[in-house]
């Protein structure tokens, strides 16, 4: 009886969705199958020095021949809920034009498996894989992407609306804007504070106008999102610099999406701030009110928090300008195979200024996780055990959060799959299911099995 288990002291509320995450370049592969062009990773990870071992997505971890086999591991560690990203250039390969059937196809059949096995399929529209040709053509910078992903948005929601309830225009428009426009590190690997900027506004303007076609194409019971990347970020000190410095990256990093999204307008102090990059005059009339379309949740995806004191940082930045004025402290303590430090507080943190700033605005975590260097102990077993004490302390974190009033509906693991991550190929594991990239083995790692006995008693123990 749930009630007289004691080991599960930290309960979760009933309905609570637990899920596993993943985007479609880090896994499917195929990536000239079934009439999918080149997106900007595609182009990106064949450039030598931009992916780590010259790591391309091209077969990753071959799930485009695996649905069966994936959900089926998926069933056996009880998730309620599948977070699962569609590749544009599968679907409409010029970004331009109507929908590839055989693109379509996969998508449906991968929901249908869904379906059967009783998961909630959650699909992600772009998880920052840009048909090569928008980009070309000024990718995300240039306005004109925001109209291609609204079409793009309405071709998938009359495609899989009848059997997809819950939807997210965009992941992390942060990183799209900032790290492939900015600072170089991802796709497209441009450097310019600028063009960094007219990305942020411009995928603000391409979740509003979504957000909107797929509010008219679904049902009145669908579920529209968007998830962020949300800067945890503290200041160094009370000092007044330092904290001005946490101010720079929180309006930079954070309210530069949340103030469009949730309130219609632009923080007036980052304007301030980037008033050497951009008068921000390619902001028209109506866009902020555009991009403020009324959603029903906030995504979060949550790995570590920053430390800003004033300072200056290493150029090329993703901080259009602000690194003139900010230096990021490390955090002490562990750190997972990313080097990023482990903080559950921050989530907690985190939840707890959502609560207070978005008061009416349910929240899921939709991503969450660790890469840690896994090992084989003789038999096979796959031993993480770091990684078992960093979902706990998150997940308590999160149910902490519940307890302080935050409206978390769920949680979502980063990753269900070993995969490529991005810049740094397949070296950095996040999966909870071990995958042998010479094989496409799949072996559960404890971590999964620890987390399929968390859902199946809806809670976790006090301690790890
Ligand atoms: C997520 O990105 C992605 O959605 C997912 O595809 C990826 O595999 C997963 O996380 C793991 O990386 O840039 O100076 O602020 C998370 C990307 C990583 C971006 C931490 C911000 C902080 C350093 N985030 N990063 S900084």
């Amino acid at each position: 009886d749930a009630r007289t288990d004691t080991t599960t002291a930290l309960r979760f509320p009933e309905g609570f969705r637990w899920g596993t995450a993943t985007a479609a370049y880090q896994i499917e592969g195929a990536a000239a199958e079934g009439g999918r062009t080149p997106s900007i990773w595609d182009t990106f990870s064949r450039t030598p020095g931009k992916v780590r071992n010259g790591d391309t997505g091209d077969i990753a971890a071959d799930h485009y021949h695996r649905v069966d086999e994936d959900v089926a591991l998926m069933r056996r560690l009880g998730v309620t809920d599948y977070r699962f990203s569609i590749a544009w250039p599968r679907v409409q390969p010029t970004g331009r034009g109507p929908a590839v059937r055989q693109g379509l196809d996969f998508y449906r059949r991968l929901v249908d498996r869904l379906l059967d096995a009783g998961i909630r399929p959650v699909a992600t529209l772009y998880h920052w894989d840009l048909p090569q040709e928008l980009e070309d053509a000024g990718g995300w910078p240039h306005r004109e992407t925001a109209y291609r992903f609204a079409e793009y948005a309405g071709i998938m929601a009359d495609a899989l609306g009848d059997r997809v309830a819950t939807w997210t225009t965009l992941n992390e428009p942060w990183c799209s804007a900032f790290l492939g426009y900015g600072n170089g590190v991802h796709a497209p690997g441009r450097t310019s504070a600028l063009a960094s900027l007219r990305a942020a506004h411009h995928l603000n303007l391409a979740h509003g106008l979504g957000a909107r076609t797929l509010r008219g194409a679904l049902p009145g019971s669908a579920e529209v999102s968007l998830t962020l990347n949300l800067h945890a970020v503290r200041a160094f000190s009370e000092a007044p610099e330092d904290v001005d410095a946490a101010r720079r990256i929180d309006a930079v990093g954070n309210r530069i999406f949340l103030d469009p999204v949730f309130h219609g307008r632009l923080p007036e102090d980052l304007v301030r701030d980037t008033a050497s990059v951009t008068d921000w005059s390619f902001v028209a009339d109506g866009d902020l009110a555009t991009a403020a379309a009324p959603i029903d949740s906030l995504g979060i995806n949550y790995y570590a928090p920053s430390v800003a004191a004033a300072g200056t940082s290493e150029s090329p930045s993703p901080w259009a300008g602000a690194e003139r004025h900010v230096r990021f402290e490390p955090l002490p303590g562990p750190r997972t195979a990313m080097d990023w430090p482990v903080d559950a507080d921050g989530l907690h943190e985190l939840l707890i200024r959502l609560r207070d700033e978005l008061p009416n605005t349910p929240l899921v975590i939709t991503e969450n996780g660790a890469a840690y260097d896994d090992y084989a102990d003789p038999s096979g077993h796959v031993k993480d055990p770091e990684r078992v004490a960093y979902l706990h302390a998150h997940l308590a974190a999160v149910h902490r959060a519940l307890a302080d009033g935050a409206d978390v509906r769920g949680y979502f693991l980063w990753s269900l799959l070993d995969n490529f991550e991005w810049a740094y190929g397949y070296g950095k594991r996040f999966g909870i299911v071990h995958v042998d990239f010479a094989t496409q083995r799949r072996t559960l790692k404890d971590s999964a099995r620890w987390y399929a006995d968390v859902i199946a008693r809806g809670g976790l123990p006090e301690e790890a």
